[in-house]
């Protein structure tokens, strides 16, 4: 057992949804558990848990067994204890059914844990007709000493080339984890709706998803190369369903319909995939963010996600605008798609988004046209395509997905026999503004404060890093040159404070880093206007206000950001 990744990779920082609330809607509860001795109530001759094994993967310090004192039902747990290690693997308890490809099963289980040093979890391995592993699927994880019980699951959709299934109850890292109650149940609407999901999608839907078709010339002329063979690049740029929120895995992301689509109609080309996604960002940080994160990987092709973390204004609609004519300058001259996603309310910002690929002539499609007509007249509902108020599982990734391959396929069969030129140098004339065309970001690493008299620089988790503050009146300046100022700053339900932002010592701004929903922090970000081209100071001061709730005045400066001359 090996390659297992690290699990910040698996837990994505940017938001605070889980696996647990997947398909909840979609599961019939009449279903039968498929597990056996799921309850661990069973014991062989020797006291041995029934049905299941245990896997030490060759380890020497773990230890099995049936627990008749802590269980979280009947009279047993399982129980995994592991003595210090300094190379940990993944011992299991394992118990394997025969599946099929294209089955969807949801598998749930509880955890209890005692100085759990790394973490204890649940994982599916897919497993060929050798018992070679094809893939897998991972629960959330437990860690240290619990209280209680806790509860784990995993949607496990079933990859082809798979004929069983390893269910693994599994303690990685020295100490004792105790397992109860393991189901598994097979999810059939599920896999009916990704049954449908494989017809092609009906071409009222289309029509009415395809907000313009707009110039296909980019993309002509990037398919008569791609058809010669080469190396591309596919990029996307976005909020947290770009990221992956809430798709069961990898491939199953809108994204990946792309990329797939990209492969099966070019073979001869070799394509590579760019995910420039970021949860809880909108175009303010994309257009600073957009050079770093996905055009230094120089892409051919771009599908831009903006239109639930945007606002619909004309603000939002400048960075956005910023951003756009980054991409479409840049050295490939990609063609860019712009992808309209909605909210719980069937709101997003394609109103005003759209105003720009008009502008531009750029292809756009609207999932909200796409699904929302069927919502509206109850042939659908919101919880076919999302668990949560925004982000959609595996059926609404699909369907924004399949949306985008048609516009694909609409270019493809377009291409003309003669050689498609390449677009003017030159881009249009903007329609809003061209400041945010010309951005620098300044992470809190590269932040060189010019004065400060008690903020600190905290290197967090990486992705939290920050210039923070927790003591009332402490001021930390820095000098920047442009015309728009972008603060970002970390605001979560926890002991937060305010700040005051000043620029030129004007203009002064007080920021609140308190927040009052419990789903996790964000990186809010603000623009400023700096009252010209050129030089600036700005300085921020933490107050001792804040708010009611919150219990402490800590401040924390991801980065400044800036636009224009
Ligand atoms: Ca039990």
């Amino acid at each position: 057992m090996q390659g297992r990744p690290a699990w910040s990779n698996i837990v994505n920082p940017y938001f605070g949804l889980t696996a647990a609330t997947l398909f909840a809607t979609l599961t019939a509860s009449a279903a039968p558990n498929l597990v056996p001795n799921g309850s661990f109530e069973e014991a062989d001759a020797k006291g041995a848990i029934s049905g299941w094994s245990g896997d030490a993967v060759g380890m020497t310090t773990v230890s099995f067994a049936r627990d008749a004192e802590v269980k979280r039902s009947g009279a047993a747990s399982a129980r995994i204890t592991i003595a210090a290690d300094a190379n940990p693997s993944w011992p299991a308890y394992v118990f394997t059914l025969a599946v099929q490809p294209g089955q969807c099963y949801n598998v749930d289980a509880w955890i209890r844990t005692r100085e759990a040093a790394r973490v204890a979890y649940v994982a599916t391995d897919f497993l060929d007709a050798q018992g070679q592993r094809v893939t897998f699927a991972s629960s959330g994880t437990v860690s240290g000493s619990t209280d209680d019980w806790k509860p784990v699951s995993v949607v496990a959709q079933i990859p082809v080339g798979a004929v069983s299934m390893a269910v693994r109850l599994i303690l990685y890292g020295s100490g004792t984890a105790w397992f109860d109650d393991v189901t598994v149940v097979r999810a059939e609407a599920f896999e009916a709706a990704m049954a449908k999901l494989r017809q092609p999608l009906p071409a009222e839907w289309v029509t009415r998803g395809t907000t313009s078709v707009g110039d296909l010339s980019r993309l002509q002329r990037l398919f008569q190369a791609a058809a010669k063979g080469g190396r591309y690049t596919f990029g996307v740029i976005g909020g947290s369903i770009t990221a992956g929120g809430c798709a069961s895995s990898v491939d199953t992301r809108y994204a990946a319909y792309v990329f797939t689509w990209l492969k099966e109609h070019f073979p001869a080309a070799e394509w590579t995939l760019v995910n420039a996604g970021i949860g809880a960002t909108g175009t303010n940080y994309g257009c600073l963010r957009v050079q770093r994160d996905l055009l230094a990987k120089a892409p051919d092709l771009v599908v831009t996600e903006y239109a639930v973390n945007d606002g619909n204004d004309q603000e939002s609609a400048e960075t956005y605008e910023g951003l756009l004519r980054q991409v479409l300058a840049s050295a490939k001259q990609p063609p860019v798609l712009m992808l309209f996603m909605m909210n719980q309310a069937g709101g997003n910002a394609q109103e005003w988004q759209s105003k720009l690929g008009r502008h531009y002539g750029l292809p756009m499609l609207s999932y909200r046209d796409l699904l929302w007509p069927e919502i509206e007249a109850k042939r659908l509902t919101w919880a076919d395509i999302s668990p949560d108020s925004v982000h959609p599982h595996d059926v609404g990734h699909g369907y924004a997905g399949k949306l985008l391959n048609t516009l694909l396929d609409q270019a493809l069969a377009s291409v003309p026999t003669a050689a498609v030129p390449a677009p003017a140098s030159a881009l249009p004339a903007p329609l809003l503004t061209a400041v945010y065309q010309s951005t620098n970001l300044f992470e809190a690493d590269d932040l060189k404060p010019v004065a400060n008299t008690g903020w600190t620089f905290d290197a967090g988790s990486g992705w939290d890093k920050g210039w923070k503050a927790t003591v009332p009146g402490t001021v930390v300046e820095f000098e920047v040159s442009g015309e728009q100022l972008f603060v970002s700053y970390w605001r979560i339900h926890g002991p937060m404070g305010r700040a005051q932002i000043t620029i030129d010592n004007e203009r002064g701004s007080i920021q609140e880093a308190w927040f009052d929903q419990t789903w996790g922090g964000y990186r809010h970000m603000i623009r400023l206007a700096m009252g010209g081209p050129g030089k600036h100071r700005v300085r921020l001061e933490l107050l001792p206000e804040k708010h009611a709730e919150s219990p402490g005045t800590e401040f924390r400066l991801l980065c400044l950001g800036t636009a224009g001359k």
